[in-house]
């Protein structure tokens, strides 16, 4: 995203117009997660796309790689306030996984090993906006980061990227999955701040 800063006066710097309100720089990347990190090797690691009429379209590891990985540099916001600005991945993009996938449903629960569980607008997955992220920073995903493989949804608020994700399970209705039962919003969009609900 190109920032034009030079008819700004004031305070402000161009790293301030990318920050949405209410975050703050961080150039650690900090490890946030719900309970205990699950033990996911590559080899074991598999994705499913599950429709209305129980229709499973599978990836394993190899078969993830052969679709297709690209480059992202991109931004992401915790809801805890910070937030990291171009960060490197890599990963597969999700309009190449829901190519062949037929579905009237507009919303996916995306389930994790571990149990964590987040809802997502298929809308907010397709057209470039999300990945099957499997490297940062030039490294493969370590499994605190949600190696072998998480979701990278960089647009949305960060605890919508499930780590460790093993199931896109596509929904009639927009149901909450685990931080949005205990308050999260529904969608979390960092620049109207869609923080609670
Ligand atoms: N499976 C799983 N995915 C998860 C979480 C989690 O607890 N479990 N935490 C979410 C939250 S709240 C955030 S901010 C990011 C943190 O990712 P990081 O630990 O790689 O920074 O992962 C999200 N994805
Ligand atoms: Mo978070």
């Amino acid at each position: 995203m190109a920032v034009i800063n030079s008819g700004f006066g004031g305070r402000r710097g161009a790293s301030d117009l990318r920050l949405p309100p209410g975050q703050t720089l961080v150039d650690d990347w900090p490890v946030l997660t719900a309970g205990l990190t699950p033990d996911v090797g590559a080899h074991e690691w598999t994705l499913t796309i599950t429709t209305e009429t129980g229709a499973e379209h599978n990836w394993d590891w190899n078969a993830l790689q052969d679709v297709g990985v690209e480059d992202i540099i991109t931004d992401i916001h915790c809801v805890t306030h910070w937030s990291k600005l171009d960060m490197a991945w890599r990963g597969v993009p999700l309009d190449r996984l829901f190519e062949d996938v037929e579905t009237s449903y507009d919303y996916v629960m995306a389930r994790s090993h571990g149990g964590y569980t987040t809802n997502v607008p298929l809308e907010d997955l397709l057209d470039g906006q999300a990945w099957i992220a499997t490297e940062a920073d030039g490294e493969p995903l370590t499994p605190e980061h949600g190696g072998p493989a998480r979701l990278l949804v960089p647009h949305l608020y960060f605890w919508k990227s499930a780590k460790w994700v093993r199931e896109l399970r596509m929904m009639p209705t927009d149901e909450p999955g685990f931080w949005e039962q205990n308050g999260y919003h529904l969608r979390g969009d960092p620049w109207r701040e869609e923080r609670y609900w």
